[in-house]
C-alpha cells in the first residue's frame, strides 16, 4: 500500500496535530499523547508545525472537534501551509470527509499514522501481509460507511444506481477478496512458524521474550545480551518482525531470547488481532523480561499502556522480570528531582525489578543472574506419587507437564515429570522429591 504520509524531494510534508481533552481524561494525558502523536508523525517523515486542542464533553459527531475550533485550526493550518492533520483519536470516515473540506487538506489519525508506519517498516512476509490485513480491515468499514453516504445523497437528487454505486460495489468486492487471499496466505506462515516453533519446543530450551513500550531499548537489549545486530535506533517501531537468538547463561544454560514489536497506548485493536502470530512468541515464553525506559517522563504510563496489551493477548500473568533500562541517561538525579522521583516510586513498586543500561552494559550481570534464577526451576523435573483415585490430577498433569515416565502399578500412580515453574505449587501436595535434570 501507498505510503499515506509521502516524503517529497522539495521539504517534508507539513503537519498539524489535533488533540482533544475528555472530561474522563487529564489534561496533561492529552498533552503527552499529543507529545508521542508528534513522534509518531516525525518518525513518518513529517514535519510537525503546530499543535491544538479542545475540551469537550464528547465528540461533535460531524466534525470530532468542534466546528468553530475545527474551523480556528483550519485557518492557522491554512496560513502555516500545512499539508496533514492528523488527530489523536480514531475519527469516522464521515468526520473525515467533513474534516477534510473544513480544511481542505488531507486528514489522517493516530490509527491510520500507526498503521502508515507499521507497512514502511514491514520486512518479512508475514510481517507485510499482516500489516496491510490491518489497513484493509480499517479500510473496508469505511467504505462501507462512505457507501451508505453516498447512496443517501444519490437517493436525494435522485439519481439511484449508476456509475458510483457499481464503482463502490467493486471496490467493496476487490477489497474484500484481497483480505481473504492476504488471510489465507497468512494462514500457511503461520503453520510454517508453529512447525518451527514445535521444532524449537523439542529442544527443551526455555523460551524468554523481551517486551516493551516502543523506543524503551528492547532491541538494544537483545543485541547487548546475544551479540545480535538487530536495528536499533532512536525511532519508534524500529523493530516489527521478532528476532530469536540463543542466550547462553553464565550457568551454562541455553534460553532462546525474542526480541518483537513494541507496544503503545491507544495501539488499535485491528493492529493488535493483527500481530496475533507475531506476538505468538510472547504468549509461547516462559519468562518475559518487561523494558521499561526509565529515563522517560511517562515510563510509568508506558509500564500499564505495555500491560494492558499483555493482558490483551492472554500474556498478562506470565512470570516477568521488570527491567529498568538506560540508567546511563538518569543523571544520578535520585534524590526526587528529574526522573528520579518516577524511579523510586517505581523501585518501590517493582522491588525485584534490575536496573541497567543496555547501552553501557550496567547492570546486564545482574539481570544475567536473575534470568538464570526465574528459569532454573524450568530444569528441574519432579517425581509425583498420586492416589489413582485423584483422576483429576492426573489429568491436569498431563496436560501441563512433560511426563518422563509412569508407573500406575501400586497403592498409588508414580511419575517422572518436567512441570512448568508456575505450575509447581498445584502439584506440591504430591512431590515426593525433587531431582536435578541434566543441564543442557
Ligand atoms: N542512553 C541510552 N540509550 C539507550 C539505551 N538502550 C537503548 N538506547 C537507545 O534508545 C533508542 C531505542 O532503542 P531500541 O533498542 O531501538 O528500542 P526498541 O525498544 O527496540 O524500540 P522499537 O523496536 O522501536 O520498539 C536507541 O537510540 C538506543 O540507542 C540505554 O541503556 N541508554
Ligand atoms: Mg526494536
Amino acid at each position: 500500500m501507498k505510503a499515506l504520509i509521502e516524503t517529497r524531494n522539495t521539504r517534508p510534508e507539513r503537519v498539524f496535530l489535533v488533540g482533544a481533552e475528555f472530561k474522563s481524561r487529564h489534561g496533561a494525558d492529552t498533552h503527552d499523547s499529543l507529545a508521542e502523536l508528534g513522534e509518531l508523525a516525525a518518525t513518518a517523515g513529517g514535519e510537525v508545525v503546530g499543535d491544538g486542542r479542545q475540551k469537550l464533553d464528547a465528540p461533535a459527531p460531524a466534525t470530532f472537534i468542534g466546528k468553530g475550533k475545527a474551523e480556528e485550526f483550519a485557518d492557522f493550518c491554512k496560513r502555516q501551509d500545512v499539508d496533514t492533520v492528523i488527530f489523536d483519536d480514531e475519527l469516522s470516515p464521515a468526520q473525515i470527509r467533513t474534516l477534510e473540506k473544513i480544511f481542505n487538506c488531507k486528514i489522517l489519525d493516530r490509527t491510520s499514522l500507526i498503521l502508515d508506519i507499521f507497512a514502511q517498516r514491514a520486512r518479512t512476509r508475514e510481517g507485510k501481509l499482516q500489516i496491510e490485513l490491518a489497513q484493509l480491515q480499517h479500510l473496508l468499514p469505511r467504505l462501507t460507511r462512505f457507501w451508505g453516504h453516498l447512496s443517501r445523497q444519490a437517493g436525494g437528487i435522485g439519481m439511484r444506481g449508476g456509475e458510483g454505486e457499481s464503482q463502490l460495489e467493486a471496490d467493496r468486492r476487490k477489497v474484500q477478496e484481497r483480505i481473504d487471499k492476504i488471510s489465507r496466505d497468512l494462514e500457511l506462515v503461520r503453520r510454517h512458524r508453529a512447525t518451527q516453533r514445535a521444532g524449537r519446543q523439542r529442544s527443551h530450551w526455555p523460551l524468554a521474550s523481551i517486551v516493551g513500550y516502543t523506543n524503551a531499548g528492547k532491541s538494544t537489549l537483545l543485541n547487548a545480551l546475544t551479540g545480535a545486530d538487530v536495528l536499533a535506533k532512536d525511532i519508534l517501531f524500529a523493530t516489527l518482525d521478532p528476532t530469536t537468538r540463543r542466550l547462553r547463561l553464565p550457568t551454562n544454560q541455553n534460553v532462546l531470547l525474542t526480541d518483537t514489536v513494541g507496544f503503545i497506548r491507544k495501539l488499535p485493536h485491528g493492529l493488535v488481532e493483527a500481530f496475533k502470530a507475531t506476538l505468538e512468541e510472547v504468549v509461547q515464553a516462559d519468562l518475559l523480561l518487561h523494558v521499561v525506559d526509565i529515563s522517560h517522563p511517562q515510563a510509568e504510563e508506558q509500564i500499564q499502556a505495555v500491560n494492558a496489551v499483555l493482558a490483551e493477548i492472554g500474556a498478562g500473568e506470565k512470570p516477568t522480570i521488570m527491567v529498568f533500562n538506560k540508567m546511563d541517561q538518569l543523571n544520578g538525579s535520585t534524590d526526587g528531582t528529574g526522573n528520579g522521583g518516577v524511579l523510586n516510586r517505581l523501585q518501590e513498586k517493582h522491588p525485584q525489578a534490575v536496573a541497567i543500561s543496555a547501552a553501557t552494559g550496567e547492570g546486564i550481570e545482574t539481570l544475567l543472574a536473575e534470568i538464570g534464577t526465574q528459569l532454573r526451576p524450568k530444569r528441574e523435573f519432579l517425581e509425583l506419587r498420586v492416589p489413582h483415585e485423584q483422576a483429576a490430577v492426573i489429568a491436569r498433569l498431563h496436560a501441563v507437564g512433560q511426563i518422563i515416565s509412569r508407573s500406575y502399578r501400586g497403592p498409588a500412580a508414580r511419575f517422572k515429570a518436567r512441570i512448568p515453574p508456575h505450575h509447581h505449587d498445584e502439584f506440591a501436595p504430591y512431590i515426593v522429591r525433587d531431582r536435578q535434570a541434566s543441564s543442557h
